[in-house]
């Protein structure tokens, strides 16, 4: 559950939060595949509760009211058209699994539901699926409110309420028979993998009981005997009782460490330097690499749910969030995740949607940028090229560190590719050794090398492998960083 299955050596993958599916199929072909992304993270594919009060909320895909594949991104025809078209440009497709629980205890009775399905919250009916009131967690959960109290006691944070969402009995071979159904459908529709929703309050034995169920991928697109990708979303900060690591052997785990932290590095917070990312990785007490899946941000973290606070940087903090994104597609550890967001003045907003609550298409500008407010950062020049350069360089050692001692540092990836950043208050003007080959190159972030010319500045590496480098600490961007194939 650890292979993620990436095709023609392409290593990051991107979060289009909320597409639409219709979009995410044109993306594949006319940005991700020529651009190198590995693949996608599409939001919830199965029918969720549709809220008004606030008004049609992100998070309303986050309580499941069945397993249709028919939501705000589309249909289910919709939905196999994206996953082949995606496949056939060799972008895999990574389904957002909800399967911890169905909607809230206070979602009531009716048909406000994406494709009209009813149920009844308050007898937690589900006929649709079907799940009855046996079916949840209810009878096994102690506390006097039903929901999770507190996170210091393992068996409430499993088997109680998350903010009131009602929670299924995975412990029960139908459930885990109908959870398994459901991903299997999706497996046999040409999907490669999942994000696997609330991890933390799931049993890993019940975990492990449903992914046992699963099929292997489907051979049109993948090699014989392939098991499906699987990341956990399990926040592991340090201070709870449940740790990532007992879900190691399950598949992947968010590192929600590695986005926290560097949000406070950039952010020069608590004294944090640049230079202190020398041993960046299992070295700061991160999970071991192959068990990581990285990101700067995610959906919850940048507007406030879930932890990690206002130390997150996001595309409102634009200048430093690419060179954070760039740090973490530049550096080896860990599997990595490009956010890509829609804009928002509130945290419960949903998506960039027309006055009946259908999501807006997502609009290309002439420039490559997006409008309509999605803003689209795997787009953003400097972050699409260092996703380029993340499969350059795939394989090499970190070598050729350099630092100032403050926020200045450099490092290379062996003789494919090299780095630099200036996040001090004062101008970097030295002779660095690279570690590349002799010649000139193209700096990726302030320009793409496009027809055998450079567009942005370029660097001369000599026969001993040492380049110049001159960042002021006033530039758009004060990073350089060239590869093996920016080369003139
Ligand atoms: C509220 C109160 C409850 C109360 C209830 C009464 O908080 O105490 O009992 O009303 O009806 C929404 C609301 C939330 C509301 C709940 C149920 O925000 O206030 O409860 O609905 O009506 C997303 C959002 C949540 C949202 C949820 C369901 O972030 O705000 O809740 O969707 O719509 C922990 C977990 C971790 C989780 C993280 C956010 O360990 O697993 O919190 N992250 C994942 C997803 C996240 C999603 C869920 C889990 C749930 O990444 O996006 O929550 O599927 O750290
Ligand atoms: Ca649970």
């Amino acid at each position: 559950y650890h292979n993620p299955h990436t095709k023609h050596g392409r290593q990051a993958i991107v979060h289009l939060f909320e597409w639409k599916w219709a979009d995410i199929a044109s993306e594949c072909e006319r940005f991700l595949a020529p651009k190198g992304f590995a693949g996608v993270q599409i939001s919830p594919p199965q029918e969720s509760i549709v809220l008004t009060t606030p008004w049609r909320p992100w998070w309303e895909r986050y309580q499941p009211i069945s397993y249709n594949l028919c939501s705000r991104s589309g249909s289910e025809m919709e939905l196999k058209d994206m996953i082949t078209r995606c496949n056939n440009v060799g972008v895999n497709i990574y389904v957002d699994a909800v399967i911890n629980h169905m909607c809230g205890a206070s979602g009531g009775e009716g048909t406000h539901s994406n494709c009209g399905t009813y149920f009844n919250a308050n007898k937690k009916e589900f006929p649709s699926v079907p799940f009855g009131a046996s079916d949840f967690n209810d009878g096994k959960c102690k506390t006097a409110s039903g929901n999770i109290e507190s996170y210091d006691d393992r068996n409430q944070v499993r088997d109680c309420r998350l903010v009131s969402l009602l929670d299924l009995a995975l412990e029960k071979d139908y459930v885990r028979g109908k959870v398994a159904d459901y991903m299997n459908k999706l497996i046999d529709m040409g999907v490669a993998g999942f994000r696997v929703d609330a991890c933390k309050h799931m049993w890993p034995g019940d975990m492990e009981a449903v992914f046992g169920r699963l099929h292997n991928l489907n051979t049109k697109w993948f090699n014989a005997g392939s098991r499906p990708f699987i990341v956990q979303e399990v926040i592991d900060l340090g201070h709870e009782a449940i740790k990532a690591s007992e879900y190691f052997h399950l598949g992947r785990v968010t590192e929600f460490r590695y986005s926290s932290k560097l949000g406070v590095i950039m952010r020069k917070w608590d004294g944090e330097k640049l230079c202190y990312t020398k041993n960046w990785g299992e070295g700061w007490a991160f999970m071991p690499t192959g068990n990581s899946l990285v990101f700067v941000d995610n959906h919850d973290n940048q507007r406030g749910h879930g932890p990690g606070g206002s130390s997150i940087v996001t595309f409102k903090d634009s200048r430093l969030y690419k060179m954070a994104t760039a740090y973490m597609l530049a550096h080896p550890y860990g599997m990595t995740r490009v956010m890509s967001s829609f804009a928002w003045d509130h945290s419960d907003q949903g998506p960039p949607s027309h006055a009946d609550g259908s999501t807006k298409n997502v609009k290309i500008n002439p420039d490559d940028t997006c409008g309509d407010g999605w803003v689209c950062e795997h787009r953003w020049r400097q972050i699409t090229n260092m996703a380029g350069f993340r499969n350059v360089v795939n394989g090499q050692p970190h070598s050729n560190w350099w630092d100032n001692g403050s926020n200045q540092v450099a490092f290379g990836r062996g003789d494919r590719g090299f780095i630099v950043f200036n996040n001090d208050d004062w101008p970097l003007n030295l002779t660095l050794n690279t570690g590349m080959p002799g010649g000139v190159y193209c700096d990726v972030i302030s320009g793409r090398k496009e027809g055998g010319r450079c567009t942005g500045k370029t660097i001369n590496v000599g026969g001993d492998g040492r380049a110049h480098f001159n960042i002021s600490n006033t530039d758009e961007d004060p990073m350089v960083a060239i590869h093996a194939d920016s080369k003139l």
